[in-house]
């Protein structure tokens, strides 16, 4: 099924370089819980490929879906490829595009100049119930310019992420000569354990982790002070093995969060959620107390918050 491939060396090269990106990515990333961080951020000339059009891509190259569906869009001849990894480790790419847990790379393009699109896709999805609980990784690799005018980087692309009914978009840029900018970490994600196929058990929650906590809260000029700046804090006991993500906004300040177990902060974040809003994906090595800490970067911080615990695995 790969037999479009002229290069017959590509996949031995792409295997090497993407470890290399790996460990470049951790260093890029702001941080390790910064699921849904750009890599470059917003700046003027870049297109990326907004949400209608991905939906008319996928449908003029007869793409699949089901409840778990990872698309790349960009918007130039280059051949790029989109690549997953899934929770028990498989390389899901164009060189092994059916995994044993049913994810499979249906549209992969632009492998040949001659025959490329300027308006791209590839698509990776899983029948609805068959995608393993756990922790998935996507990366964008340039495989290739094709040295034309109409192919000059950076590539700008977009991938559109859609998990049991939720859509995230995430932007990002690729550049061929440039070997750190090659391939990038877009971002990891999460399927949670609730919603493997047959065992929901609640029909009215479907697609959604369980959230164990939920609060409203105020920081202001009355809140108790960490190193200046107000904070408030909720404890509960968390057991080892399970993976939370603690989720703080605020629309009036830059949100920051610690997990701490008695002084010590065990984890943190500053803007690993939407903007500058917080999340933290945590999973403790002992079960025991862990206290909360919503918090922020203003000093003079003044308004309400939202702060939020599920367990995600
Ligand atoms: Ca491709
Ligand atoms: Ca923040």
């Amino acid at each position: 099924m790969n037999s479009a491939r002229p290069h017959s060396h590509r996949k031995t090269c792409v295997r090497i370089t993407l470890g290399l990106v790996c460990l470049a990515s951790t260093v890029l990333l702001p941080s390790p819980f910064a699921i849904g961080q750009t890599q470059t951020g917003k700046q003027t000339g870049k297109t990326y490929v907004v949400p209608e059009d991905f939906d008319l891509r996928l449908k003029k190259q007869k793409a699949k879906s089901g409840d778990v569906q990872v698309s790349l869009g960009w918007n130039n001849k280059n051949d790029l490829d989109l690549h997953v990894i899934t929770p028990a480790g498989e390389h899901i790419f164009y060189g092994h595009r059916q995994s044993k847990c049913n994810g499979m790379l249906d549209v992969d393009m632009n492998v040949v100049y001659g025959s490329a699109s300027s308006r791209p896709i590839e698509n990776v999805f899983w029948p609805t119930g068959q995608a393993p609980a756990g922790r998935y990784k996507i990366y964008v690799n340039h495989y290739r310019n094709h040295g034309a005018l109409d192919t000059r980087d950076p590539t700008y692309f977009t991938v559109r992420l859609l998990v049991h009914g939720k859509i995230k978009q995430f932007n990002g840029a690729v550049v061929w000569n440039n070997p750190s900018l090659r391939k990038v970490h877009v971002t990891d994600f999460i399927v949670p354990k609730d919603n493997v196929a047959g065992v929901n058990p609640d029909p009215n929650n479907q697609g959604l982790p369980k959230t164990l906590f939920e609060v409203k809260g105020t920081l202001d000029a009355n809140s108790k002070k960490l190193g200046g700046a107000p904070y408030a804090s909720y404890k509960g006991n968390l057991n080892a093995g399970e993976t939370y993500q603690i989720n703080m906004t605020s629309k009036f300040y830059d949100a920051y969060l610690l997990i701490r177990v008695g002084t010590e902060v065990v984890a943190s974040d500053n803007d690993g959620g939407d903007g500058t809003n917080s999340r933290v994906v945590f999973t403790p090595t002992k079960t025991g107390i862990y206290e909360i800490v919503a918090t922020t970067t203003n000093k003079n911080a003044n308004g309400a918050f939202e702060l939020n615990l599920i367990r995600v695995r």
